[in-house]
């Protein structure tokens, strides 16, 4: 099918004020590391240089965690839930009036569409935000076990897919339960953290209730390894989140892990298969594949499944890849070098173990990390391109028989994050449900993510939920849990 042409729409990048250098965000003000090195962080699109951004040491951490733990003694901690609130609500509407900058500013850093940077990740951000604010005052009715209190300190450490978004999920909750935080981005996407602390400087917030510390793995550690820090949020790969429940073994400190995802996305012969083709490509090719919960592995009835793979590729055929920026791309940039290297070794793999490997063939940029949308047919149970993360834009295909079949091949994963069921029976969407040892289960969708609804994994996909009444659950100590 031919494509149409378009003609370019680039989002202008002047509404971004993209400071040479930052510092670290600590005590309410952007201060010098104290070790004095700094890292770059590039346009995955470009590989141009977008900022200098501060390497933050042990002794930054140490700093930053003296603020947070004196911001939550003095000021936080104390404070009235209502009060709490109505600063959640401030930081809320700022996104909402800032929220083309911060887009504009992800797509940069991230290579993340703007369509996708402006429709979800930031007003999911906005609207986390809003949630957890009308929380803050109404604790003692969420059922969270008597007198819920906060743990103190939280330390959190985030992956590179959703900066913003993970921020938000980090932040928002944490700070409506009464929790100060020390919150480290990752490094290949630390701008918008950063531009969030200007937020917190303009919502008027008490200084050292928001901490943002820059850096890399070892910056993360010295969080993790921190004895100030009562709690732990950690987003990220399960081979970290494994190292950080080592580290925190026998210490007091309590920690919710959301780790990595190989999602079955299920669709039966009865269902709609334009409708599942849609819910395919968002599946997995949403965000370019940089998705925990992605839908990696397109599990499809036999006597349907060469009609969903004809559609399927007549689709991909159709999905424009290029330029974050422009308002008409469906999929962006490869956040680093390195994830491309990644992607580039998995799906090698998947051809050396006897899949069938097919792409759009469509043409890339000469600069910067791209990968075409690719689709492997003939995969079984045990290609590594069905067992292991690949977090690009690649799907598995496999097919099944019978109900059953489908259940414990999609459970056959060490992880257990997401599912997906598409079909026309009510009946057989319930039982999937409950047979799946999944944390979320989409029907006839996926990727749908609301504040409301708790999020997190079975298995290696972590434990702990965000988002939710369970997502508060984790920011606080009861008289039941102390
Ligand atoms: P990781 O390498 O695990 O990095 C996640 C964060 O941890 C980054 O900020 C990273 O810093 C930091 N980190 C690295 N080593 C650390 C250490 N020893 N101690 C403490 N922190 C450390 O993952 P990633 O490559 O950024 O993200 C991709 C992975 O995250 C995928 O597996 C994906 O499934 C998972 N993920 C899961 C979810 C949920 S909700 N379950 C959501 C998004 C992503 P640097 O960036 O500097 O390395």
């Amino acid at each position: 099918m031919a494509k149409f042409e378009y003609a370019p729409a680039p989002e202008s990048r002047a509404i971004v004020d993209l400071q040479p250098s930052y510092g670290l965000f600590i005590g309410g003000e952007f201060v010098p590391g104290q070790g004095g090195a700094g890292f770059k962080t590039v346009s995955p699109a470009t590989e141009e240089v977008l900022a200098e951004v501060t390497d933050a040491t042990a002794a930054d951490v140490d700093a930053a965690v003296a603020a947070a733990r004196a911001a939550y003694e003095q000021v936080w901690g104390r404070m009235p839930g209502g009060d709490r609130g109505k600063y959640l609500f401030r930081i809320a509407r700022i996104l909402q009036e800032r929220a083309r900058e911060f887009a504009v500013l992800e797509s940069l850093d991230n290579g993340k569409p703007i369509r996708e940077s402006r429709d979800v990740d930031v007003p999911l951000a906005a609207a986390h935000f809003f949630y957890h604010a009308g929380w803050a005052d109404k604790l003692q009715y969420a059922s969270l076990g008597p007198d819920p209190r906060p743990h103190g300190v939280v330390g959190q450490v985030i992956p590179w897919n959703f900066p913003l978004l993970m921020l938000a999920w980090k932040i928002a909750p944490a700070l409506a339960t009464g929790n100060t935080v020390v919150l480290k981005p990752a490094e290949t996407t630390p701008l918008t953290a950063l531009l969030f602390a200007q937020v917190c400087q303009q919502a008027d917030l008490p200084p050292g209730v928001v901490n943002i510390v820059t850096g890399a793995g070892a910056t993360g550690q010295a969080i993790v390894d921190h004895p100030g820090v009562d709690k732990l949020a950690f987003t990220g790969s399960t081979a970290v989140g494994k190292m950080i429940a080592r580290s925190i073994a026998g210490t007091r400190k309590h920690a919710t892990l959301e780790l990595g995802g190989k999602a079955a996305n299920i669709v039966f012969d009865d269902a709609p298969i334009d409708q599942a083709v849609e819910g395919i490509v968002n599946g997995i090719f949403f965000n370019q594949g940089h998705v925990c919960c992605a839908g990696s592995r397109l599990l499809v009835q036999e006597s349907v499944a060469e009609e969903v793979e004809k559609r399927l590729k007549r689709r991909l055929a159709t999905l424009r890849v290029g330029d974050p920026l422009d308002k008409n791309t469906d999929v962006g940039a490869i956040n680093s070098r390195a994830q491309l290297e990644r992607i580039t070794a998995l799906t090698a793999a998947g051809e050396a173990e006897g899949a069938q490997r097919w792409d759009t063939g469509c043409e890339l940029p000469a600069k910067g990390f791209w990968f075409r949308p690719t689709v492997f047919t003939g995969v079984s149970q045990t290609h590594r391109i069905a067992q292991e993360e690949i977090f690009g834009p690649v799907l598995s295909v496999l097919t099944f028989r019978t109900p059953q079949e489908a259940v414990a091949k999609a459970n056959n994963t060490p992880y257990g994050l997401s599912a997906g069921v598409w079909t026309e029976k009510g009946s057989r969407i319930l039982w999937m449900a409950d047979q799946l040892r999944a944390g979320v289960v989409w029907a006839n969708t996926f990727n749908k993510f609301d504040p409301t609804s708790p999020f997190g994994g079975y298995k290696e996909s972590g434990y702990g939920r965000e988002g939710g009444r369970h997502g508060l659950a984790a920011y606080v100590t009861t008289g039941e849990s102390q």
